[in-house]
């Protein structure tokens, strides 16, 4: 080659590579894209939203003093019960294709064995709205909320409580089998069984670790007995439904690299929180269900020999309105964990509790990021529903606590979508985080 030719060569490698890094029009090139058919959705739950639930455990509890703060109570909440067909217009304008509620079990049956059909009306309905709009429906059937009648024998703790359940899933199964597309049998058990069996701040307020061991045996059993009736139901219709849970799953972190102990105490809090549930339900699970919100990190108090669930969030580190620290890359940790499954995965809920909605923003594009990386890497993970599509009443921290991309005025219930609303609906429009999206969290490429 002759000395003129190979420094040709060498100058148009170079402009090359100069192109490569330079922005086209469209800047296209650095959008990360999501899978094809992937599901953008949001997340709400019917004793949060609904308004007028009275024949739960929840409407009974939060009238009692010091158990919600401020004194709030769930009445009439956003009203979303009359007002879901607005509420999802919204949705749609923000071109969601998927929405997950759940369905009140204490109006559907509120006395035992007696079903309203009324309320079932009511729920079909809601689902057909969402249909309409072209979303895909992920059903709940417990999240945190149980009959008056059933609380009254034993609840979760009780003997029959796996029976009841399972009949309720099937009757759930026989009334929306054709309208439903994902059976989420139940929402976080393990955080229902902490709050309301271990530290007692929520229904039905026993702090006793034997009764959370019952509920834990009839929690597992309750799951695999009504996967059992929605699989059965969903052949009958000639449907193939997919039943899953939504767990809630934490990142732990452990100081001490090199530390025996610490690593004893990290994968002890892990295997109970993270695992034990799904070594007891093995082969029920057509999906995983990932509620992501917390990241803990483990340091051992010196003495102990080992110890679960340490909480060290007193450093001054990033935190939400409600104290709950901001870690994108822990989920990312955690979808790598469930990976070992082998199962479809979606993130069932994931939000920030802020009434700064420039930090939803930043929050909703670094931890989408994160969940694009988990996929780069092999995680097969099907959608996301953002917690949640309006503000609502956030269990014994009542209605400070903001999580909605909708703002709800709790004066006049007027709806405002958020400016949060409006990028999350660009990213699902385009099905993909671009370039101009990613500068909200100073996206290293650019
Ligand atoms: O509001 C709750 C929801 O009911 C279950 N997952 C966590 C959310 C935020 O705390």
């Amino acid at each position: 080659m002759t000395a003129s030719l190979k420094k040709t060569t060498r100058s148009t490698r170079k402009k090359k590579a100069v192109a490569a890094f330079s922005l086209s029009p469209a800047h296209a090139h650095l959008s990360l894209h999501f899978p094809k058919g992937f599901l953008w959705g949001t997340a709400t739950a019917a004793h949060q939203v609904e308004g007028g639930n009275k024949k739960n455990d929840w409407s009974l509890w939060e009238q009692l003093p010091g158990k919600v703060a401020g004194g709030d109570r769930s009445g009439r909440s956003a009203d979303h019960y009359h007002r879901y067909a607005m509420d999802f217009d919204l949705a749609a304008a923000q071109h969601m294709n998927a929405h997950r509620l759940s369905v009140e079990w204490s109006r559907i049956e509120p006395r035992e064995g007696e079903w309203n059909v009324k309320e079932i009306a009511h729920y079909r309905a809601v689902l057909e709205a969402l249909r309409a709009r072209g979303q895909q429906t992920m059903v709940t059937l417990f999240h945190f909320t149980v009959p008056q009648w059933f609380a009254a024998r034993g609840g979760w703790a009780g003997k029959d409580a796996v029976g009841y359940f399972s009949r309720f899933a099937a009757k759930a199964a026989d009334a929306f089998g054709d309208l439903v597309d994902f059976w989420c049998t139940q929402n976080e058990p393990l955080v229902y069984l902490v709050m309301g069996y271990v530290l007692g701040t929520w229904p039905p307020g026993v702090k006793n670790y034997r009764t959370a061991w019952t509920v834990f045996r009839h929690l597992t059993a309750g799951h695999v007995a009504a996967t059992v009736e929605l699989h059965e139901r969903a052949r009958m219709l000639g449907r193939a439904v997919p039943v899953g849970v939504a767990n809630n799953l934490i990142s732990f972190y452990s100081y001490r690299k090199h530390s025996p102990l610490d690593a004893l105490s990290l994968s002890l809090s892990d295997w109970v929180w993270n695992h034990a549930y799904y070594r007891e339900t093995r082969g029920s699970h057509d999906y995983l269900g990932v509620n992501y919100y917390f990241h803990q990190r483990i340091k051992r108090e010196e003495g102990k020999l080992v110890q679960l669930f340490v909480d060290l969030r007193a450093e001054n580190r990033e935190t939400s309105d409600i104290g709950w620290e901001v870690y994108p890359a822990g989920i990312f940790d955690v979808l790598q964990e469930l990976g070992e499954h082998h199962l479809p995965i979606y993130i069932t809920e994931n939000g920030i509790a802020t009434v700064n909605d420039d930090r939803r923003i930043r929050f909703l594009v670094a931890y989408l990021k994160e969940v694009y990386h988990a996929i780069q890497s092999g995680i097969d993970i099907r959608g996301y529903f953002h917690w949640s599509l309006l503000d609502n009443f956030e269990w014994e921290k009542g209605y400070a606590a903001r999580f909605g991309l909708i703002d709800v005025d709790w004066q006049t219930l007027q709806r405002r979508p958020k400016k949060s609303f409006s990028v999350y609906g660009r990213i699902a429009g385009e099905n993909a985080l671009s370039h101009d999206i990613l500068r909200y969290v100073g996206h290293g490429v650019l």
